[in-house]
């Protein structure tokens, strides 16, 4: 137990060189910690805000004239406190006033000043009862990039490689394989074109969607062949992003919604998916139930833009069986606290999570330990990329430390 002394917020930069805040925080015993918040691209609509009306320095002026104060002798290990006082200065319902993403940087920066101050690991200090840290997460690595994280890709967001061995290091040189094949297939594919990476370090090709879904099969056909990992497709269609007056509209294609889960459908069993986020826009709860009917006994249906974290919107979900899955992601919904009720609520009907990174990331790996700390099915971080390898690299040592 140790009260803060004091705190601090500062501007820094995300992976796509946008300011974002990163928050410190200092125990009255000395223990201190630190932590960055990321900004998303292919924002949910009910997701918290990460930045009061006028940025980043509108986000430093609160912090320095409310925020700060408040926190100085507030226990800091105790993070529901935290949390619920840092929802009480904001006042808002969806951190409008003093940014999600002060609330995040904050929430994170005094997890990990309690994880210093008790002299064990990050996870062990978020760990949920049923959690040992026995049981690593797959590794949701995006490969192929397009959507709005790629500028003359497909439509689709996100072409993943799902690599599901118990041994991290295996899930993500699996992960990594399948990402150096694709470039290397893309290269030989399209001699002439010039190929570019995306937001999250995935190629960027000009494919259709269909085609790019082939190729990433094929990819990993070869590495399950190659390393005897368990490595399968997956996608993160960011559907909301292309749904416009009641239609999804593919460069290719539009199809009103019943088409949408007929196409889905296909592509699970045509091409293998084990993975599936966002197949259909954030209000369809109903359309998704009837698609997790149809694949959710061969594949995750993972809901990001449904949920956005949000206990309330699961409690939705879960009652009318949306999906068979929930991403989670601290700065949607703003407190750890706020985040592991979410992760609890999916542990209690059954349904799995994984832990996700942004699209505009920080180089840091606290996001391995929220992962490992909640039991999740997956880690969805990305493959290439400082700001991405980072979180491997986290999630690797979690491995070592744990066997020896
Ligand atoms: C997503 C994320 C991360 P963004 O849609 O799942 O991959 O993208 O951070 O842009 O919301
Ligand atoms: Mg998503």
């Amino acid at each position: 137990m140790s009260r803060i002394s004091s705190s601090g917020l500062a501007s820094v930069y995300d992976s796509r060189g946008r300011p974002t805040v990163e928050a410190t925080v200092v125990l009255e015993s000395g223990s201190r910690g630190r932590a960055g918040a990321p900004s998303g691209a292919s924002t949910g609509a009910h997701e918290v805000r990460a930045f009061p009306e006028g940025g980043v320095p509108a986000a430093l002026t609160t912090f320095r004239e409310t925020v700060a104060p408040a926190l100085l002798g507030v226990e800091g290990t105790d993070q529901a406190t935290v949390d619920a006082l840092l929802h009480s200065l904001d006042g808002s319902p969806d951190f409008s006033r003093i940014g999600g993403n002060t609330a995040t940087a904050v929430s994170v920066a005094c997890a990990i000043a309690h994880a210093e101050e008790k002299g064990e690991p990050l996870w062990k200090v978020l760990a949920r009862p049923t959690v040992d840290g026995s049981r690593f997460p797959a590794i949701a690595g995006n490969c192929l990039n397009g959507g709005r994280h790629a500028i003359g890709g497909p439509d689709i967001q996100e072409f993943i490689a799902y690599a599901e061995s118990p041994r991290p290091e295996e899930s993500v040189a699996a992960a990594i394989r399948v990402h150096a094949l694709l470039g290397e297939e893309l290269h030989r594919r399209l001699p002439k074109q010039a190929l570019g990476r995306g937001d999250e370090g995935g190629w960027v090709a000009p494919l259709g969607n269909v085609p790019a879904i082939e190729l990433l099969a094929e990819v990993c056909a070869r590495v399950r062949d190659e390393l005897k990992t368990p490595v399968h497709p997956g996608l993160d269609l960011a559907a909301s992003e292309f749904f416009r007056a009641g239609q999804y509209r593919y460069k290719e294609q539009t199809l009103d919604t019943e088409g949408q889960v007929a196409f889905v459908a296909r592509l699970v069993d045509r091409y293998g998916l084990k993975y599936l986020e966002d197949p259909l826009e954030q209000e369809s709860f109903d359309a998704f139930a009837r698609l997790t009917k149809e694949v959710g006994d061969r594949t995750l249906v993972v809901g990001d833009d449904l949920y956005v974290t949000n206990e309330e919107r699961l409690r939705r979900g879960i009652e009318r069986r949306s999906t068979n899955a929930v991403l989670i992601k601290v700065n949607q919904v703003g407190t750890l606290t706020d985040t592991l009720k979410t992760v609890d609520l999916a542990g209690a009907h059954g349904l799995a999570t994984v832990t996700s990174h942004r699209s505009g990331e920080v180089p840091e790996g606290w996001l391995a330990h929220v992962a490992l700390g909640t039991g999740a099915r997956g880690l969805k971080c990305g493959v290439l990329g400082g700001e991405r390898v980072a979180k491997l690299n986290e999630l690797l040592r979690l491995g070592r430390a744990d066997r020896t």
